[in-house]
């Protein structure tokens, strides 16, 4: 059997803990991250240096409660870590005794993320954050990190009384230069993004949400709207600010930390806490939209109308479209990067359907920007527990239509509602990655299916029925595909549940680099075993 995370993380911090402590005390080495750091004002490195003078004498009592063994489990470790950045950061902690702390605990998109940390700790500065992760590494505290808050996955951006959520939400800066690049904290959703970029006329590629936060997007890939002209939104990142395990600030671009930055694209939270993006604009779109709902029983005639369109879609860049299904409807989002007079030819098959039943969102024109906004409008949100899970395959009809009909048995029977969407993707969009330097997402270069499958439920009771059932529709889909030979490796980190091995979907090769990039930057495994969860190297 395999040793738990924990005892593991035991092993491998004992030695450590005592070698930096046992020279010097936690209050010289956080003055030593002050002093050092290249990326504060002079102003904030007086003013951090006088509270740590102020206050070092408590700090250090605190830390020796930890490191003279009086302290023996997660749950006490992570109260002394909450304990000493409480005397650093008094007005930037919620405990749960304090008004602001349910607000925090309740942000997440998924009610199954609710969960009651040690205390919330929102930095408002890179610096703070270096801090904050120098006390939290000496101190051994556990910690989850968090930005949009919208990963489904328990744990991955949420923790429970045994840890400290680390919340970059103030760390909202947001500019764009003369060169058209933006600089954007890790705590931006994507609709601050475009706003921004659109009143430049640029356009910026992200998620399909404006709620989506921009950071746990785009360390996943992210996938935007018109991904055959965007590629993976990550594909438009420049340089990464990055906040490593012993706290230091790097940047990571094709020149510097070159290795990094390839493995930051696609490889999630393995690596450091990104402090910040900077992501390249393009010219902007001129986006023409609709969102139309179809009689759920043409399902068939719908499928085949989505696959020409997916092949037309590998001849004109400007074609996106998405499908999502549930059992009583579907609902058929046609997106081009265009405004032209007549409607789109190639998205006649759809237009030919006779099962249209109505118009949510009329074809119109407009920016990335104002179909996010309508397509929320479209569908307004509401509290639930829910799970996703992904594959990916090639384009068939026969999958498609067979998987249709097992998910319609299992949805019926179903507690949560069960929903799925497919999200066509080209070979023009694997192709945009490597024309910018590559990622580590690993995809095949064929033209391609995203399968996003989605549960929603409300009763925790159920949590071990939904995860079950929505296993038995990934697996449909992928043993349909793979009788077939139309199976692909990748599994979209962004739509992922818990379980699914997605560095591994990325294959060997890449896995390999992920593991070597980390085992540089990262030489203690503070990000796999201090780190709550997410999708880890060590899991893999
Ligand atoms: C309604 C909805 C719509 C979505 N639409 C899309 C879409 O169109 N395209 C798409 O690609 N995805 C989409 N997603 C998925 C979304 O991109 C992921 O859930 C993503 O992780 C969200 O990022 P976040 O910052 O909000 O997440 P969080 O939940 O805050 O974080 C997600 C993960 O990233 C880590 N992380 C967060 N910030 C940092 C940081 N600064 N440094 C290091 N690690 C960090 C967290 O620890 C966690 O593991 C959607 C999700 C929802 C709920
Ligand atoms: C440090 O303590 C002094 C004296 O008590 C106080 O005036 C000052 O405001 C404190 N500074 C900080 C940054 O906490
Ligand atoms: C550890 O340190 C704390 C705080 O200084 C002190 O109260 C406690 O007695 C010490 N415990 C041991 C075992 O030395
Ligand atoms: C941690 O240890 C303390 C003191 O021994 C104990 O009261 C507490 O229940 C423990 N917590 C967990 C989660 O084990
Ligand atoms: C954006 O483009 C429009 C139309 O060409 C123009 O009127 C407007 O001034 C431009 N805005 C900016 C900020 O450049
Ligand atoms: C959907 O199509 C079926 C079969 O043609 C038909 O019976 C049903 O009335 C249609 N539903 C709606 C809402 O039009
Ligand atoms: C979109 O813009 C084009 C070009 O300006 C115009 O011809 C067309 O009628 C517009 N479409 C809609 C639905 O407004
Ligand atoms: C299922 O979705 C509908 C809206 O489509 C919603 O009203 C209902 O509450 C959802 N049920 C659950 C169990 O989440
Ligand atoms: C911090 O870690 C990086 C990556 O391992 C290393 O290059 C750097 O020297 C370390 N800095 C300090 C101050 O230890
Ligand atoms: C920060 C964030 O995304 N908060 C959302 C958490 O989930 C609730 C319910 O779905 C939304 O209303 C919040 O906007």
């Amino acid at each position: 059997m395999m040793p738990s995370p924990r005892s593991i993380s035991y092993i491998l911090f004992f030695g450590l803990l005592w070698s930096s402590v046992s020279t010097t005390s936690l209050s010289e080495d956080l003055k030593t991250t002050i002093s050092i750091s290249q990326v504060s004002t002079e102003h904030e490195q007086a003013r951090l240096l006088q509270t740590i003078a102020n206050i070092s004498s408590a700090v250090d009592t605190e830390a020796a409660r930890i490191t003279n063994g009086s302290i023996s489990n997660d749950s006490q470790r992570a109260a002394a870590t909450c304990a000493v950045t409480k005397l650093i950061f008094p007005s930037q902690i919620h405990f749960p005794s304090g008004l602001q702390y349910q607000v925090e605990k309740d942000l997440n998109w998924s009610e199954s993320c609710w969960l009651p940390a040690a205390c919330f700790v929102r930095p408002r500065t890179t610096l703070e954050l270096a801090l904050l992760m120098k006390i939290v590494t000496s101190l051994e505290g556990r910690f989850a990190v968090r930005s949009g808050g919208h990963s489904p996955n328990p744990g991955f951006a949420s923790v429970d009384s045994s840890g400290v959520l680390i919340d970059l939400q103030e760390l909202k800066f947001l500019a764009l230069d003369e060169s058209g690049t933006l600089q954007a904290g890790p705590g931006n959703r994507w609709g601050d993004l475009w706003d921004l970029a659109e009143s430049n006329n640029r356009s910026v590629a992200g998620a399909r949400d404006r709620t989506v936060g921009i950071s746990g997007c785009l360390l996943g890939g992210g996938m935007s709207y018109f991904p055959s002209v965007f590629g993976m939104a990550v594909d438009s990142v420049t340089n990464f600010e990055v906040v490593l395990a012993n706290s230091t600030v790097i940047n990571s671009n094709v020149e510097d930390n070159a290795a990094l930055f390839r493995a930051l694209k696609g490889g999630g939270s393995n690596f450091g806490i990104i402090s910040r993006f900077d992501i390249q604009t393009h010219p902007l779109i001129h986006a023409q939209y609709s969102l139309d709902t179809y009689n759920a029983s043409d399902y068939a005639n719908i499928m085949s109308a989505i696959i020409d369109t997916q092949h037309a879609m590998e001849g004109d860049e400007k074609i996106d479209l998405f499908v999502s299904f549930s059992p009583a409807t579907i609902e058929v989002g046609l997106f081009y990067a265009d405004w032209i007079m007549t409607t789109i030819p190639e998205f006649e098959s759809i237009y030919s359907l006779g099962s249209r039943l109505g118009s949510m969102i009329p074809l119109q024109n407009g920016t990335i920007g104002s179909l996010a906004a309508a397509l929320a409008d479209s569908s307004p949100g509401y509290d639930a527990r829910r799970l996703a899970s992904t594959a990916s395959t090639k384009i068939d009809l026969e999958v498609y239509i067979e998987f249709h009909e097992k998910y319609l048995t299992i949805a019926d029977a179903a507690v949560a509602n069960m929903t799925y969407t497919i999200e066509p993707m080209s070979l023009a969009m694997v192709q945009k990655g490597d024309d910018n330097g590559g990622n580590s997402l690993g995809m095949a270069k064929v033209p391609q299916t995203w399968w996003s499958l989605v549960a929603e439920w409300q009763d925790e009771a159920d949590g071990a029925a939904v995860e079950q059932d929505l296993n038995v529709v990934h697996d449909s889909i992928s043993s349909l595909a793979a009788a077939k030979g139309l199976m692909l490796d990748f599994e979209f980190m962004n739509h992922a549940s818990p379980s699914q091995d997605v560095l591994k979907s990325y294959g060997p090769s890449n896995l390999d680099t992920l593991k070597s990039v980390a085992a540089s930057y990262d030489p203690g495994q503070v990000f796999q075993f201090l780190q709550n969860n997410g999708y880890l190297l060590r899991k893999v």
